[in-house]
């Protein structure tokens, strides 16, 4: 089972057990794939029993396939007793999930469940459930109930520790219950459900109606869920199963002990530059990453925060290259015939600079150096978020940061004025004068000297 069917699911997790089938034989497996607050994937793929197209874009590209691995399609938003149901059902052994950040309903200020939330407090109120975790813990209470079995809980997001993280938001979901609810589950849930840490990596575009045409001129009929990606694909995942599951290793997939320390690196060197490309790309009006990063300023500073922000702060996974890897993701990002849009790599930046970028920066504040690079992406998203109008920023917290801001607009007032977003920043970041200067720095070359002052101070700086 699957929540969260969007495009990196169909590109990622479905492509890899489809994959695994082919390679080890074991057929015996399907994916019931969910979507979450929007139906259209589920409308698209019902129609076409679950078959969509990858097309791969790039060099090495593989020819168009037809991924058969989706074999339901439901909608989570219309059809919650379905996915219930399905969590339940003794023959799911798996539940993967992407989410995204937002998906997880965590409260930044306490890093658990936002039992705040309304539509946390809704799902534990017993209505029936519109968050990931309340479709899980639902499912699992049922699942216990029936006394069907194990199950294993896979998060596939770009979060660190994405795998203990889901458990303890679950087993918050389930502490919150009533007590005789919440006891029987949290016991069964200790003995019988696994949350492994995963790291999984493919760039996955938003599919164009251009995607859509191109796909039926090649395949000679129309795919409405087609997906376009990359070639390359990665998948590490921790050995900590408490069911049957598909041979993903067969496929490629990494198992692996050390997978919290690959989740960080990939965070805090892919993504963290793949945001820094978004925010300066944004405000030199660079409508791709590959129009980005063939911007030499732009590369440049991805290399250098790569190299002297980010690096010093990570214990590099046993079998990473950190040259070889670092060289690879800005090749990747170059890939002109991907169409990543600065748009959509850019959204929701008030959830994952803190994991991408401010764990950069506190760590290198806490060595003693200065977080220069880390800074000037940070710089650019708070430029982004006071650039754009509020109905325009893709952003949860659009309204809240927009509220945090003065009419007047300039690098010492936007700075201090979003610093004191506590969902965002802690105290001590907030309050850290270095921190602010080099953002107010950054903030005012953009502001008033736009890319011309960026080649300069980042070229000669
Ligand atoms: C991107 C990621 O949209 C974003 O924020 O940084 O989706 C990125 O493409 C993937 O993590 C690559 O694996």
């Amino acid at each position: 089972m699957h929540l969260g069917l969007g495009a990196f699911a169909r590109a990622h997790t479905a492509v890899f057990t489809e994959n695994a089938m082919l390679a080890s034989g074991d057929s015996d497996w399907g994916i019931t794939g969910v979507t979450q607050r929007s139906d259209t994937v589920a409308r698209q793929l019902a129609p076409q029993d679950g078959l969509f197209t990858v097309t791969e874009r790039g060099s090495g590209a593989a020819p168009l396939r037809v991924v058969s691995s989706i074999v339901e399609a439901i909608s989570g938003r219309d059809n919650p007793a379905a996915v219930i149901n399905r969590v339940a059902a003794p023959e799911t052994s798996v539940v993967t999930l992407t989410v995204t950040e937002k998906g997880y309903r965590i409260d930044p200020r306490t890093g658990t469940l936002d039992t705040n939330d309304g539509l946390v407090r809704a799902d534990l109120a017993g209505q029936a459930p519109q968050t990931a975790i309340g479709q899980i813990a639902r499912g699992l209470q049922q699942r216990a109930r029936a006394d069907a079995g194990p199950l294993t809980v896979v998060s596939c997001d770009n979060l660190p520790g994405n795998g203990e993280l889901t458990g303890k938001l679950v087993r918050a979901f389930a502490a919150a219950l009533p007590a005789a609810e919440a006891d029987p589950l949290v016991s069964w849930l200790e003995a019988n459900v696994s949350f492994p840490n995963t790291m999984v990596d493919r760039m996955v575009p938003a599919t164009t109606a251009g995607d859509l045409d191109a796909v039926e001129r090649e395949l000679g009929l129309r795919d409405e869920a087609a997906v376009v990606a990359e070639p390359f694909l990665q998948w590490v995942i921790e050995d900590n199963f408490a069911s049957r599951r598909p041979r993903w290793e067969d496929a490629g997939a990494l198992f692996s002990s050390d997978v919290a320390a690959w989740e960080a690196a990939k965070l805090r060197l892919l993504n963290a530059s793949h945001s820094m490309l978004a925010y300066l790309g944004l405000a030199a009006g660079k409508t791709t990453i590959s129009d980005a990063v063939a911007e030499d300023a732009f590369l440049t500073a991805c290399r250098r925060m790569m190299a002297e922000d980010a690096l010093p702060t990570i214990g590099l996974p046993q079998g990473m290259d950190s040259d070889a890897y670092c060289a690879q993701v800005l090749s990747r990002f170059a890939n002109p015939a991907l169409g990543h849009t600065t748009a959509k790599v850019g959204s929701d930046g008030s959830q994952k600079i803190g994991l991408r970028l401010l764990s950069t920066i506190r760590a290198t504040l806490d060595a003693g150096r200065e977080p220069r690079w880390a800074a000037l992406a940070v710089a650019a998203w708070m430029h982004h978020v006071a650039s754009t109008h509020t109905a325009e920023l893709n952003d949860p917290l659009a309204a809240e940061l927009h509220a945090a801001l003065p009419s007047s607009r300039n690098a010492a007032t936007v700075v201090p004025a979003l610093l004191r977003c506590r969902s965002i920043f802690d105290g001590g970041l907030a309050a850290h004068d270095g921190f602010a200067g080099l953002l107010t720095h950054w903030y005012s070359i953009i502001d008033t000297h736009g890319l011309d002052g960026l080649r300069n101070e980042i070229n000669h700086g």
